[in-house]
């Protein structure tokens, strides 16, 4: 059997973790208009006759502003260590910049192999795209495939550049694994998903999901209880919304993401909590699990 890691790493809202979720086939991640939607490393399991490719989705690699921004940053580039090759994402609607620029650097010194993605090219022109293959060709990279993760349009030509990489290796995960995260860690970050796309400007970072309790109940019914955090008493109220409304939307959402990843009714109680400050102190990261 052929088999490795696959680290994927790029800027904040690229396209990572649609692009593993399209390269998996199945959501083991979730994704977000806004910038730093993902905040661990995620591994989504591709399957294949005689072949086990393990991608790891990782948070988009910025400059930090908090304890959370530093710990993020050392996870990414932690993965590194563990890949046998690496996915490196571009947006094909921005230009290169610094922060593209300082990742590649990063790279060209890790001793995994570099396949560059540029992507969202059903959103640029063709001009745009050559452009950046052009830009970012002088890094000199193993490979440039430009993709649109959105359309699943392109993707194979990446498993075709990671087939090449792959040597002879273990079976990591059970042949019917998509995922290694806990029940409760996914259950979270469907949640956190549903809120990310109605929260705007500072409130999706201020915000952390957590699932204290699943239980099966009768009748088949599972009873999920979760706690979103905030950092500050006046973010309650957003998240509440006028007489309870953006929670009860994001409740009804969340509900059906959660039957669909149990495969029964879901009976799913939120709660708002405040913990002040929680991205600023170590303390409370900890806890949290980051
Ligand atoms: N048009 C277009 N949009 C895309 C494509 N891929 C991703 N997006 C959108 O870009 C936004 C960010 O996608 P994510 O997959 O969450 O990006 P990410 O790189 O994982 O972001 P972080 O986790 O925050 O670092 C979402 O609104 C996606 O729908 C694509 O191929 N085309
Ligand atoms: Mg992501």
């Amino acid at each position: 059997m052929r088999s490795g890691f696959v680290s994927v790493v790029g800027r904040p809202n690229v396209g990572k973790s649609t692009l593993v979720n399209a390269l998996v086939g199945e959501k083991v991640a979730i994704t977000s208009p806004r910038p730093q939607t993902t905040r661990n490393t995620i591994r989504g399991i591709r399957n294949d006759a005689n072949r086990q490719i393990v991608f790891v989705d990782t948070p988009g690699l910025h400059r930090p502003r908090t304890a959370l921004g530093n710990r993020l940053n050392r996870l990414v580039y932690g993965s590194l260590e563990e890949a046998d090759a690496v996915v490196f994402v571009l947006d094909a609607t921005q230009k290169i910049g610094p922060g593209d620029r300082l990742i590649a650097e990063r790279l060209q010194q890790a001793k995994a192999t570099v396949v560059v993605v540029v992507n969202k090219v059903d959103a640029a022109t063709n001009a745009e795209i050559l452009e950046q293959l052009e830009a970012a060709g002088t890094w000199d990279f193993a490979a440039y495939v430009p993709v649109s993760a959105l359309e699943r349009d392109g993707t194979e030509r990446i498993l075709d550049e990671i087939d090449s990489l792959l040597n002879e290796g273990p079976q990591f995960f059970p042949t019917d694994a998509h995922m290694d995260q806990p029940e409760r860690f996914h259950a979270a970050e469907l949640i956190r998903e549903k809120f990310l796309h109605r929260l705007r400007e500072e409130l999706p970072h201020s915000l952390a999901i957590v699932v204290e309790e699943i239980e099966s109940r009768d009748n088949d019914v599972v009873y999920v209880a979760a706690t979103a955090l905030v950092e500050r008493k006046s973010q309650k109220g957003i998240v509440i919304g006028k007489g309870g409304s953006l929670l009860r939307e994001v409740g009804a959402e969340a509900r059906a993401d959660l039957e669909r990843f149990f495969g029964s009714p879901v009976y799913l109680d939120i709660r708002v909590k405040v913990e002040e400050d929680w991205q600023r102190r170590d303390q409370a990261l900890d806890r949290l699990g980051f």
